[in-house]
Formats: structure tokens, C-alpha cells, sequence
């Protein structure tokens, strides 16, 4: 969207709820399957003793949080994780490493192995691993890995009150690397780390303005973890979080958009107003990266109570009117 700026967010962010809603979900039901939410699967395949000094983060090693850390996992424990998300309904892997950046060598040679066997394994497999450079997006798109998360997490401008360890550019270099390698790109951020109105619609502006806009846009809640400079944090107020949710799907008409992290504090009630919003992803499992996430059962029960049913991904694809390349049989 060339002529956005952040008055035009403003307007669409600032607008009566009802209409708000209105607006979202006459996008939603135009560029989306209304009734489809997609599972991802989320797994921490190196955790903690990560060298950033991101402020919300649990796995920084300059924060003493309860997270012991641990090296690269093994591919069979790994593949086991991902079979059992397959089988718990998950349509997506994602696997997260607590690192700055990828390095080339043994280590990410294990992760290129792991990611190709998920791959073959016919799930939609998406890696967050830092930065990137080199040919490393590239080796990743080889061995299959469909989708790069990496975060803008906030505005611009705030964004050096969360982080002083690397620059917004970084990241945005990272996902010209991602886009260029032909991954999709997913990218988000989290609301609820003493930001300010504008600096959340900040934050929607610059990924409305990528091009392309990216193939999905996970909204995370703030998990305030003992031991980070964030933890005395308030609860955001949830219709604010709702109104970030309609504003993202009015202006990324189609990206999946992903109630991310923080569901676990959430009622059913204010995740039914996101999904009337045009949130349309989840995580699916009891645990995200090192934090709880609500029970599959408890979210297979609400989907129930709501009419909505997991996506398949070929249909999240055609919904999205991309080309349908996944091989898997219907979920
Ligand atoms: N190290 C990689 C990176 O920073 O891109 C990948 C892992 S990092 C944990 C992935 C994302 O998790 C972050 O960008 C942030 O948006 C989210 N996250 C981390 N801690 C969180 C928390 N306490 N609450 C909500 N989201 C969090
Ligand atoms: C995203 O935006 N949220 C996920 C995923 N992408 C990698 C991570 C949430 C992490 C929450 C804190 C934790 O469990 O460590
Ligand atoms: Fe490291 Fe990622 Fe956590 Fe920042 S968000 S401390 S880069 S694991």
C-alpha cells in the first residue's frame, strides 16, 4: 500500500468498534476462508542463552529467568515433535533457536537436515533462527523450509527501548533476504511492552507497507516472564487488542493473521472477538517456545463452540489465491 501513512491507520485503527469490526470482516470474508483457522506448531529446537538483550525475552542470557538453556536438539527428537503435532492436527512447524544469528556450520548443516525431513514428512515447515546472510535463506529454501518468522516486534522508533543489541534494519534486511530466497515471509510483533498507541500503529504500517505485504502477521500478547525488564508489565486492555487485530486484517487483506502468544491469559470471549476481527492462525500445542500455551483440547473446543475448523493448507493457499503446491492428503 504506497499512499499509507500513519494517519490513515489512525483513521481505520480509531474508528467506532462496530464499524471497525464491520470493515475487518467484510476483508476478512472477501480475501479468506471465514470459517478456516490454521494450525502451527511451535517448537524451541536451541533454547536460551541467546546474546540479544531483547527486553521481553525469556531466553536472553543477560536476563535470570527459569529457562536452563540447551543446545541444539537432535533431528529424532525433533521429527518425533513434529509427528506429533501432525497428529494433534497441526498443519505448520515452526522451529524457533535462540541465536543472533545463523552461522554457517555444523550446527545449521543438523537444522538444514531437520528441516527437510519435516518437509518430507508433508508439513509446512517454518524456521526462526535470527539473522540471516550469505546464501543461508537460500540453503533454507532448498531444504524445504516454506516460511521465515522474524519480527519487527515494534514500532521504529520504540524499537531501541526493547532492543539495543542489533537495529530495525537488521531485521528488515533479514526478510529482503528471506522474500528474495522465495520463502514466505511471516512478521509481527507483540503488544504490551509500554508502547504507545502510535508506536503499535507504527508497527502495522511498516509491514503493511512491505512489498509484498507479508503471508502472515502473528499478533503476540506480551508474556511478562520473572526475570526480564518487562516482567512488571499490565495486561494489555483486550479491545485495544482487538482493534489491532481488524486493523491488520483491513490493511493485509491477505495474510493469515495469528493470535500468537499471550492466548493462554486470554478469555474464549476475546479470542472470539479476534477471530471476528480476522484473526485466522494459531499455535496449537501446550507449549510455545518455553512458555504455556492453552491445551489443544481447550482450543479444539472452542472452534467447536464457534462453527470455525482447522485449515488445510492447500486451502489456506487458495483462499489467499496463491498456486496450490502443498503435496499432503487433506488433513
Ligand atoms: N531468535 C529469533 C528472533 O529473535 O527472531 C527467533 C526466536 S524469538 C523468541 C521469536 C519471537 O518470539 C520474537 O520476535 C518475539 O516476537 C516473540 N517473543 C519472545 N518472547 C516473548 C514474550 N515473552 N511474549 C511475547 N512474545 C515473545
Ligand atoms: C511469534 O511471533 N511468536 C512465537 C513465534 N513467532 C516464534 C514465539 C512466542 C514466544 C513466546 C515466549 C516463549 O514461549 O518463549
Ligand atoms: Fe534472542 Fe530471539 Fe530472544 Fe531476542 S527474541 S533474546 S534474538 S531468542
Amino acid at each position: 500500500m504506497p499512499s499509507l501513512n500513519l494517519e490513515k491507520v489512525r483513521e481505520i485503527h480509531d474508528l467506532p468498534f462496530t464499524t471497525l469490526i464491520y470493515r475487518a470482516l467484510e476483508t476478512h470474508h472477501k480475501h479468506q476462508d471465514p470459517a478456516g483457522v490454521q494450525a502451527c506448531s511451535l517448537k524451541s529446537i536451541k533454547t536460551g542463552s541467546c546474546p540479544e538483550d531483547c527486553k521481553y525475552c525469556p531466553q536472553s542470557a543477560r536476563y535470570n529467568t527459569f529457562v536452563e538453556p540447551e543446545k541444539l536438539m537432535d533431528k529424532e527428537t525433533v521429527l518425533n515433535d513434529a509427528t506429533d503435532a501432525k497428529t494433534a492436527g497441526a498443519s505448520r512447524f515452526c522451529m524457533g533457536a535462540a541465536w543472533k544469528q545463523v552461522k554457517d556450520g555444523p550446527e545449521f548443516d543438523q537444522v538444514l537436515d531437520i528441516v527437510s525431513e519435516v518437509n518430507e514428512m508433508g508439513m509446512e515447515v517454518c524456521c526462526t533462527l535470527g539473522m540471516l546472510g550469505g546464501d543461508q535463506a537460500d540453503r533454507l529454501k532448498d531444504a524445504g523450509c516454506k516460511v521465515y518468522n522474524h519480527n519487527l516486534d515494534t514500532s521504529r522508533e520504540y524499537y531501541s527501548k526493547i532492543v539495543s543489541t542489533r537495529a530495525y534494519d537488521d531485521r528488515l534486511d533479514t526478510l529482503k533476504l528471506v522474500r528474495d530466497a522465495g520463502m514466505e515471509v511471516c512478521s509481527g510483533g507483540i503488544l504490551g511492552m509500554g508502547e504507545g498507541k502510535d508506536d503499535r500503529l507504527g508497527l502495522l504500517l511498516e509491514l503493511a507497507q512491505m512489498d509484498p505485504q507479508p503471508d502472515s502477521v502473528p499478533i503476540n500478547s506480551l508474556v511478562p516472564v520473572p526475570g526480564t525488564p518487562l516482567e512488571d508489565q499490565g495486561k494489555v486492555d483486550p479491545i485495544d487488542f482487538v482493534r489491532t487485530i481488524a486493523t491488520a486484517r483491513i490493511l493485509m487483506p491477505k495474510a493469515m493473521v495469528r493470535l500468537s502468544a499471550g492466548r493462554k491469559e486470554m478469555s474464549d470471549e476475546t479470542q472470539t472477538l479476534c477471530f471476528l476481527a480476522g484473526a485466522n492462525s494459531i499455535f496449537l500445542g501446550d507449549q510455545l517456545l518455553t512458555t504455556p500455551n492453552p491445551e489443544s483440547s481447550k482450543d479444539f473446543a472452542l472452534l467447536d463452540r464457534l462453527g470455525l475448523r482447522k485449515l488445510h493448507p492447500d486451502e489456506a493457499r487458495k483462499a489467499q489465491g496463491k498456486e496450490i503446491v502443498s503435496p499432503l492428503a487433506p488433513a
